[in-house]
């Protein structure tokens, strides 16, 4: 007889050999056919909106670590349950593991780009789990072995154990491999940006504020923000990657990545914001991008009367849906280069829109494959269709960054400061609220441009210790204060002042 927990144990033994070989198997036929991410991109696609909101508020930019640990300890309680409902006469435990490699199999054949063959991994690791239950279940594994001597139980938990080992080394060596084999590092490190035709303006040093700890005005590439729906970071070479205009333009046009050197290099400096950032939240950054206008890309294929939207598509599938007239512009851009620098891989390595005044998920579309015209009433994009607005302008608002939450001040002059962005108006002032005094202008960081932050400063004097509150809020360059009604991200953009507590020591 075996007691539960080994037989729990076996079921999960099962499930860890059965992911570890269509893991390891997977590595040779390439990342459509891993059944880890197909998975787990299923789980984020059919997750609903609300879920969603609250996965990358709580966890922020590690929404996809807390995702992989939740699958994979939802796979491991089903196995146990499996292991122990697995009976030589009943083969319980066996039908859950077919069921699940039959979702797995469903979830790889689900992503962009998949085909029948990419499912052959899962069955050669959905068979492997399944033979790994009837071994544990057999009966040869009972008889007293009169050579050994071990007693049959102990014989079970050891090999429970190794097989469980070896399901969990295969996964991981799977993964390794797999990374190694797809990563575009390469082809990166290999790419030399071309020469700018068009520079973006000095930076001056006066668009930080001296005296006071505040982010770098232009955000390190390691620093910059990241946010996105793609479990394992797309990995398309320059060879591969195509740019197709199609839909409601007179001719359609397809670019390679060498098409693009006739056009126009230029430079812009443009502040990213994601519509999930909280009132006070860390989800923008600057950067100075290099790539081509896509104005001009749009021309080659003759946008139609009538197109209000351009339907963008990632490689992987993921959809914003811009307004036309935000790329008809001088300023939006079909990026290759962020910071003197080929865009990291995680930042949409080769190209990648960015959009000067709209948020990321309507415009800011990272390994870019597709510009579909289409129009508003016709399409939606990936957050549209989860209860996001779809147009998403980007919404004036302020932060404080010094002092942070939660740090003391002390006693005599201290300097506060953060930043405002109001992305295509500008930012004209920031107000200062100190606990519930008139509120006060801000010094400001130089204007660079009204596409990107303004950073601000203030000057305090801290008389009594105790506790106080500074509050934040900018005007735009139309004129428009921020509110201080609260709204929460969802659906256009979060509203409201942020403020921050202090100590006085
Ligand atoms: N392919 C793809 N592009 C994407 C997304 C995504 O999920 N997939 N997310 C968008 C969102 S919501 C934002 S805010 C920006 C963030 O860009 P970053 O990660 O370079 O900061 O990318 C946009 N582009
Ligand atoms: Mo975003």
């Amino acid at each position: 007889m075996t007691t539960p927990g080994v037989r729990a144990a076996g079921g999960v033994a099962a499930a860890a050999v059965a992911v570890g070989v269509a893991s390891l198997v997977g590595a040779a036929f390439g990342p459509e056919a891993d059944v880890r991410t197909a998975v787990g991109s299923s789980v984020i696609d059919l997750t609903p909106g609300p879920v969603k909101e609250w996965a990358i508020a709580t966890f922020g930019t590690a929404d996809k670590l807390a995702l992989a640990v939740m699958v994979l300890l939802t796979i491991a309680a089903i196995a146990a349950v499996a292991g122990l409902a697995e009976t030589r006469r009943r083969p319980v435990g066996s039908i859950a593991i077919v069921i699940a490699g039959g979702i797995g199999c469903a979830a790889v054949l689900s992503r962009a780009g998949s085909t029948g063959a990419d499912i052959i991994p899962t069955l050669i690791g959905t068979a492997c789990g399944v033979a790994v239950l009837r071994i544990l279940q057999s009966d040869r594994l009972d008889g007293p072995s009169s050579e050994t001597g071990t007693d049959p139980g102990r014989r079970r938990s050891l090999l429970t154990i190794g097989l469980l080992a070896a399901g969990a080394v295969s996964g991981v060596a799977g993964v390794v491999i797999s990374r190694l084999a797809s990563s575009v590092a390469g082809d990166r490190d290999a790419f030399a940006l071309p020469r700018i035709d068009t520079p973006a303006a000095p930076i001056p040093e006066s668009v930080q504020p001296k005296g006071v700890e505040l982010p770098s005005w232009v955000t390190g590439n390691d620093d910059f923000y990241r946010i996105d729906t793609a479990l394992s970071v797309p990995q398309l070479s320059r060879s591969e990657w195509r740019l197709r205009i199609h839909g409601m333009v007179d001719r359609e046009v397809t670019f390679t990545y060498e098409d693009l050197d006739r056009f126009e290099v230029v430079e812009k400096v443009i502040t990213l914001t994601c519509v999930s950032n909280p009132v006070g939240g860390e989800l923008i950054s600057n950067a100075v991008w290099t790539g081509y206008r896509v104005k001009d890309l749009l021309a080659e294929a003759g946008v139609r009367s009538g197109a209000d939207m351009v339907l963008s598509m990632s490689v992987d599938g993921w959809t914003a849906g811009t307004p036309v007239e935000a790329l008809t512009g001088d300023d939006a851009l079909l990026a290759i280069g962020m910071n003197g620098e080929p865009l990291p891989i995680e930042h949409g390595y080769p190209a990648r829109l960015v959009v000067p005044g709209l948020y990321g998920y309507v415009s800011a579309t990272k390994w870019v494959t597709a510009l579909e015209l289409t129009r508003f009433d016709r399409a939606q994009a990936y957050w549209t269709r989860l209860g996001w607005s779809a147009r998403g302008p980007i919404k004036t608002a302020s932060r404080v960054d010094v002092p942070r939450s939660g740090q003391d001040v002390a006693l005599g002059p201290v300097t506060f400061g953060g930043v405002a962005w109001a992305q295509n108006r500008g930012v004209r002032s920031v107000e200062v609220q100190m606990d519930d005094g008139p509120w006060e202008q801000a010094t400001l960081g130089d204007s660079y441009s009204g596409d990107t932050w303004r950073m601000w400063s203030y000057a305090w004097e801290a008389r009594d210790t105790g506790f106080h509150t500074i509050t934040v809020r900018a005007t735009d360059d139309s004129g428009y204060t921020q509110t201080p009604d609260r709204a929460d991200p969802v659906p256009d953009g979060a509203t409201g002042w942020h403020s921050i507590t202090f100590a006085v020591k």
